[in-house]
């Protein structure tokens, strides 16, 4: 599985200490693979220890939240935050509350965490947390009460400079603005310590449309630089229908594309004529409902429970909802539809055999660690503009998140070039990534 005698020791040794921490090892695996060409031509990365350093956690905080429902019954849920690696900056990443979270997911996505934000070229360490708490069906006032006993402790963990929380799955506007307000009532501190704030209170503009426009960025430089072509008339699949999924549709459709599928976990609409997006909206932001409601008003689509949005053809793969959502056979499926790019805007959506069906079939493959880089690098414009009190336009952030992304395809086709990898965006973000963390790690001495 591994060509250098390094990776293979470091993967075995992390096999051994994390039993059952499936998500970890996995994402774990993919970046030693990819690095291994940098480990040969660099001794000094093994002679400095870097992937026994950079595998493992500065630390972990777990603790209890303990909440009051709306009938009056205690609730306990388990929260955590993974505090990866610091060596570019204050650690940074968002918080998950979904009833699947274990120290595993939170690993895995703080370790990709680290690479993604050193892709941004600002500076942000890596670092996630969350809780198995699941807000799905809960009231406003369960939610702000989960959110105070969460911030209730977190906060002593956390800071403007040393660890900067944000959203994730099950985490948005309303819940940041909660943990927002109680972190300034047991701290009195007014600071940028969260993003994606809200524009009254220290929020950057295009800090909500970031990841999702930002995979668009970058999706159209990579078709540009790589295949000559772009998002004009061409079909669109994309799961999910939270956060980066609305916003990919959004900037995709803008960009001259139709996409005709978004999901939930009950099923996916596809809608031939093109998703209607203000409908979109209207159910999932303004009311919280589900994607099934959408053939209520639109009698030309249809709703499927369960299956798969990548058994549909389509041009460009979106895979906008959570990790393992796009498996081998679903690889095949596209291939064999003709598509000709897959992205991810969720946090490694694509199972590692679809990534070698991909690759294989050189149906072009963006990573998320790249791809949807872009609510971080906003989240990092935010940082900027709290620490002086001030808020760029919309306009000023949006050209930012566009240089950005263009820059990430850029310096993943570079590092790629470096080894002969040609247009192989994966190997190319890990090579990109870690050379400026273990870089930053070496610089900075034994710690
Ligand atoms: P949201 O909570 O806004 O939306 C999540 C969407 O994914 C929902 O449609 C949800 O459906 C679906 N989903 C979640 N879990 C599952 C599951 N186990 N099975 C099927 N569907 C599921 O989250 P975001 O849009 O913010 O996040 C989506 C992905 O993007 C995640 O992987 C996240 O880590 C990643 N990401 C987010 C960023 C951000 O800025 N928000 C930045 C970079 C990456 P349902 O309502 O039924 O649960
Ligand atoms: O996975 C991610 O990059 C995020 N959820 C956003 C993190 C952030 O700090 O904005």
């Amino acid at each position: 599985m591994f060509k250098t005698q390094y990776a293979k020791q470091v993967f075995g040794m992390l096999s051994a200490r994390n039993p059952g921490q499936a998500e970890f090892l996995q994402a774990a695996q993919e970046v030693l693979g990819s690095i291994e060409p940098e480990l040969d031509a660099n001794p000094e990365l093994t002679s400095n220890a870097i992937l026994e350093r950079i595998t493992e956690p500065d630390r972990i905080v777990r603790f209890r939240v303990t909440w009051v429902d709306d009938l009056g019954q205690i609730q306990v849920n388990r929260a955590w935050r993974v505090e990866f690696n610091n060596a570019i900056g204050p650690y940074k990443g968002g918080l998950r509350f979904h009833d699947s979270v274990t120290e595993s997911i939170l690993k895995f996505l703080g370790f990709e965490q680290t690479f993604k934000n050193a892709l941004t070229g600002l500076w942000m360490g890596g670092g996630k947390g969350g809780s198995d708490f699941d807000p799905h069906g809960k009231s406003d006032g369960e939610v702000m009460r989960f959110c105070q006993a969460f911030m209730t402790e977190l906060y002593r963990h956390i800071g403007p400079e040393s660890d900067v929380p944000a959203g994730d799955i099950g985490v948005g506007g309303r819940e940041i603005g909660y943990l927002f307000g109680q972190y300034k009532r047991v701290t009195k501190q007014f600071s940028g310590v969260l993003t994606g704030k809200g524009l009254d209170f220290g929020g950057s503009l295009v800090r909500t449309e970031a990841t999702g426009y930002g995979l668009c960025y970058y999706v159209q430089e990579a078709l540009r630089r790589l295949r000559n072509d772009s998002f004009a008339d061409k079909t669109v699949v994309i799961s999910g229908s939270g956060n980066v999924a609305i916003f990919a549709c959004e900037k995709a459709a803008q960009l001259g594309a139709k996409v005709v599928t978004m999901s939930d976990s009950a099923g996916y609409v596809y809608d031939p004529d093109g998703i209607d997006l203000a409908a979109v909206k209207a159910i999932k932001l303004d009311r919280r409902g589900r994607i099934a409601e959408y053939v209520d008003a639109h009698p030309g689509a249809k709703f499927v429970a369960g299956g798969s949005v990548w058994r549909l053809p389509c041009d460009i793969a979106l895979p906008c909802a959570t990790q393992n959502e796009l498996t081998g056979d679903d690889a095949k499926a596209l291939i064999a539809n003709g598509a000709i790019i897959v992205a991810e805007g969720a946090n490694m959506p694509s199972t590692p055999e679809a990534i070698d069906a991909l690759h294989a079939a050189k149906v072009l493959f963006a990573p998320g660690k790249a791809s949807n880089a872009g609510g971080v690098a906003v989240s990092g414009l935010e940082m900027s503009q709290d620490s002086q009190l001030i808020q760029w336009s919309f306009a000023e952030v949006d050209e930012r998140l566009r240089g950005i992304m263009v820059n990430i395809v850029a310096q993943s086709l570079a590092a790629a070039g470096d080894y002969g990898m040609g247009e192989d965006l994966m190997n190319g973000a890990n090579i990109a990534g870690f050379r400026r963390v273990a870089g930053a790690m070496i610089a900075q001495g034994v710690y």
